[in-house]
């Protein structure tokens, strides 16, 4: 049994090595709410994947915040849990926030991992010790910027290029890359930046042998991305869309997708993870796990997840200097010379947050008892 006695939220801001353009904005800094479960004299940490401000995701560091302070704290407090996945039935009337309920049911996980003395990977059912990293190149300011930057990682032995792309920054762009790097396995991210009227244009990227197209269209149009499934060989990957374990089932029923980017923070926690890894096992469907440039905390629990036997395509988990100078946990993450991150065996998460750190990037705090 746990029971939970105290909870704290920490806002931090970590200035990342390189900007992070995509077809929504650029993120220079990231700016990211944890939150501490204490229980026994032992703390969990979980990180909410939300962004500083709604464009990936209409969640956001304040709405998480406020969900978590405002309507989870009242309905958690005084429990007991006796295993992690009792938290997402707690909060189940709570309608929408899945990033604010994983990054508190994260927190339960790890501090249920440190109390029984078990990692994430083994409470989750992982197989490996290690998995294929693949690097997401976001927009460059040119194409000879684009071109070092693809030359770099690829020397440092990552497994998979990602790179993001909308209209105008494309075509050209891949024709370039793969010119240069005719074998490397590439794939594309448009985080919605097209519709299905650009099918026609989509269809030129064919010729450039993409392990997938990532959320072409529109986040909440599943029929569009089944229509455009039909007009491109090129399998489509889906991220935004897939809110939730039944969003998955959607997307899957009418062949939307062929593959799913899972990010237990988009999908509300890592029960909902768990129950789309089942739901992909049973019918064939390959996944990965997607990143949202997280600190070592989320990067140790998507190693852990990414360990499971149905995430079989190298994942958005990439060495921590390709992030941050300097994490707010320790040991970093670092790309193996088999360019593969090794999944933490340590209790909980595996991975410890250093306080002198969380206190210099700490930009606001609260606590309660809980
Ligand atoms: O769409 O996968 C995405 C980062 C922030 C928000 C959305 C996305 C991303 C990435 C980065 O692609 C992946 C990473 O953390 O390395
Ligand atoms: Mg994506």
């Amino acid at each position: 049994m746990i029971r939970p006695e105290r909870l704290s939220l920490h806002v931090v801001e970590l200035p990342l090595v390189h900007p992070f353009r995509t077809s929504f904005g650029e993120e220079r800094v990231r700016r990211a709410l944890l939150v501490a479960l204490e229980a026994e004299g032992i703390t969990g940490w979980g990180e909410c994947v939300a962004g500083s401000g709604p464009w990936y995701s209409y969640e956001t560091v304040d709405t998480a915040w406020w969900v978590i302070r405002e309507v989870f704290v009242p309905i958690i407090k005084g429990q007991r849990f006796s295993h992690p996945r009792e938290l997402p039935r707690l909060l189940a009337r709570v309608r929408g926030h899945p990033m604010a309920k994983a990054a508190l049911e994260a927190a339960l996980w790890d501090l249920y991992g440190r109390l029984e003395g078990r990692s994430l990977r083994e409470l989750l059912g992982g197989v490996r010790d290690e998995v294929p990293a693949g690097v997401s190149i976001g927009i460059q300011p040119d194409l000879s910027t684009l071109l070092s930057r693809v030359q770099e990682f690829v020397e440092q032995g990552y497994q998979r290029i990602k790179l993001k792309v909308k209209p105008g920054w494309d075509v050209e762009v891949l024709h370039a890359v793969r010119e240069r790097f005719p074998d490397l396995p590439l794939s594309v991210d448009a985080n919605s930046a097209y519709t299905l009227d650009d099918a026609h244009h989509l269809r030129e990227f064919d010729r450039f042998e993409l392990m997938m197209i990532e959320q072409p269209l529109w986040y909440e149009d599943l029929v569009g991305h089944a229509r455009l499934a039909g007009e491109l060989s090129t399998p489509i990957c889906l991220d935004e869309s897939i809110s939730s374990p039944h969003r998955a089932w959607e997307a899957l029923e009418l062949a939307a997708c062929r593959i799913i980017n899972v990010k237990q923070g988009r999908v509300g926690g890592l029960t909902a993870a768990l129950e789309i890894h089942g739901l992909a096992q049973e019918r064939g469907v390959p996944l990965w796990c997607g990143g949202m440039l997280e600190t070592g905390i989320g990067r140790a629990l998507n190693a852990a997840l990414a360990s499971l036997p149905g995430f079989t395509l190298p994942h958005d988990i990439s060495a921590t200097t390709r992030y941050y100078r300097e994490d707010i946990a320790e040991p970093r993450f670092e790309l193996t010379a088999r360019g593969t991150i090794r999944v933490p065996h340590g209790p909980g998460l595996g991975v410890e947050v250093v306080p002198e750190r969380l206190l210099r990037w700490e930009r606001a705090a609260w606590a309660t008892e809980l």
